[in-house]
C-alpha cells in the first residue's frame, strides 16, 4: 500500500479503521481520498487530528536545501511568533498575507505590505484574498517572473495554504483538489501540485502553541472566527470598567480611561459593565498587560485590539500564554 490521499497527502490504507488515511478496503482501488478527507469535503466533519509538524526541523530542512518558499500568513493571526518564525527562514522567501477579506477594506495593501516587509525583512510580500480570487494570479505571475519551477507552501496551521492551491487550479480551470477545513491540522504530509511547469508542495501547518484552538472545543473555537469583512468596534473604557469579549476573554481597566478598537468576528459577543458587579472569567488565567499607542495586542488566532491610549490592562482568559503584543498594524 502506498497510494496517497490527494486530500491530505496521508498513505491510504484500509487496515485500521482508526488510523490516518483510511479507506474502506472495497473502495481503495479506485478512492482519491481518504474517508477523512471525504468527510471534510462532503460534510465539514471531522475528528481531530494530532500530528505536529516538528517545525524546526522542517525549516532547517528547507534552508539547508535552499528550497524557495511562499510563507503563508493569516491576516487575523500575525504575532511576533509568526515573524520570528519566518527569520529564521535565510532561503527564498515570499511572505503572503492571506484572508485579506477580512480585514477593513479601508486598510490599504500597500501599507500592510510595508508592515510585513518591516517586521519580518522579507522583501517579497503579496496580500491575496482566496476568498474574493484577490491577488492569485500575481502569485503565481510573480513565481513565473522569478523563474521558479519548485515552491513550498508554508505557514501556520488555517493559514489557507491548501485554499490557495485550489484558487491556483481552478485561476487555469482545474480541478480544485486538496481538502481545505477550518479544523486545525487539514494537510497531514506533503502534496505536490504541478500547474503548468510550476510545482507547487503543500505542506502540514505549524501548530502554535500559544493558538487558542489548543484551549477550546472546536466548534467553540470554529465559531469565534471571522467569516466576513471585520467592522472594528471602538470602545472608552473608564477606570474599574471591564469588557467581556466572546465570553473568553476578561479585559479590566483598573487605571485611566482607555480607548480600544476590536478586530474580531462581527458575531463575537462584547459586553461592557462595571468590573465589581460581575466575577465571570475571574478564575481564569490573568495576565497584566502594559500597552502604548505603537502596540496591537494579539489574541493568537482569533483577532487583535489596537490600542488608542497607553493603558495597563488586567485580562483573564482561558491561558495568558494566548495573549501577546506586537507592532500597531492599523
Ligand atoms: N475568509 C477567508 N477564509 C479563507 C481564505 N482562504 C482560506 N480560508 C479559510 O481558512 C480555513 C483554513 O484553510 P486551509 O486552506 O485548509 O488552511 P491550511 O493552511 O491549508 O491549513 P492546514 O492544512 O491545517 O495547515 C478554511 O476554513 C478556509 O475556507 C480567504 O481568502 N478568506
Ligand atoms: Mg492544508
Amino acid at each position: 500500500m502506498s497510494k496517497k490521499c490527494i486530500g491530505c497527502g496521508e498513505i491510504m490504507q484500509f487496515t485500521d479503521k482508526d488510523a490516518l488515511g483510511y479507506v474502506n478496503e472495497k473502495v481503495y482501488e479506485k478512492a482519491e481520498i481518504c474517508e477523512r478527507c471525504f468527510k471534510l469535503k462532503y460534510y465539514g466533519k471531522d475528528a481531530l487530528v494530532n500530528k505536529k509538524v516538528n517545525s524546526s526541523e522542517f525549516i532547517d530542512k528547507l534552508n539547508k536545501e535552499k528550497k524557495s518558499v511562499l510563507f503563508l500568513v493569516d491576516s487575523l493571526c500575525i504575532s511576533n511568533e509568526v515573524f520570528d518564525t519566518i527569520k529564521r527562514l535565510n532561503t527564498n522567501v515570499y511572505v503572503v498575507l492571506t484572508k485579506r477579506d477580512l480585514l477593513p477594506k479601508s486598510v490599504k495593501d500597500y501599507k500592510l505590505i510595508k508592515y510585513i516587509k518591516e517586521n519580518t525583512g522579507v522583501e517579497k510580500v503579496l496580500v491575496i484574498s482566496s476568498k474574493k480570487k484577490h491577488g492569485i494570479d500575481e502569485v503565481y505571475n510573480r513565481l513565473v517572473k522569478d523563474n521558479l519551477k519548485e515552491i513550498y507552501v508554508c505557514g501556520y496551521t488555517n493559514a489557507g495554504k491548501s485554499t490557495l492551491i485550489n484558487s491556483l487550479l481552478k485561476s487555469k480551470e482545474k480541478e480544485a483538489v486538496v481538502t481545505v477545513s477550518s479544523n486545525p491540522n487539514t494537510t497531514l504530509e506533503e502534496i505536490k501540485i504541478n500547474l503548468e511547469g510550476i510545482t507547487f508542495i503543500d505542506t502540514p501547518g505549524f501548530v502554535s502553541e500559544n493558538n487558542i484552538s489548543n484551549f477550546l472545543d472546536i466548534n467553540i473555537y470554529k465559531n469565534l472566527l471571522a467569516k466576513k469583512e471585520i467592522k472594528p468596534k471602538v470602545h472608552t473604557i473608564k477606570k474599574e470598567f471591564m469588557i467581556i469579549l466572546g465570553n473568553i476573554l476578561r479585559i479590566e481597566n483598573n487605571n485611566d480611561e482607555t480607548s480600544l478598537v476590536f478586530y474580531f468576528s462581527n458575531d463575537m459577543s462584547l459586553e461592557k459593565m462595571r468590573s465589581i458587579r460581575n466575577d465571570r472569567l475571574k478564575d481564569k488565567d490573568k495576565i497584566t498587560i502594559q500597552v502604548n499607542t505603537n502596540e496591537d495586542i494579539v489574541i493568537e488566532g482569533i483577532g487583535f485590539i489596537k490600542v488608542n491610549t497607553n493603558a495597563i490592562l488586567d485580562i483573564f482568559t482561558l491561558d495568558k500564554r494566548v495573549i501577546s503584543k506586537r507592532n500597531k498594524m492599523i
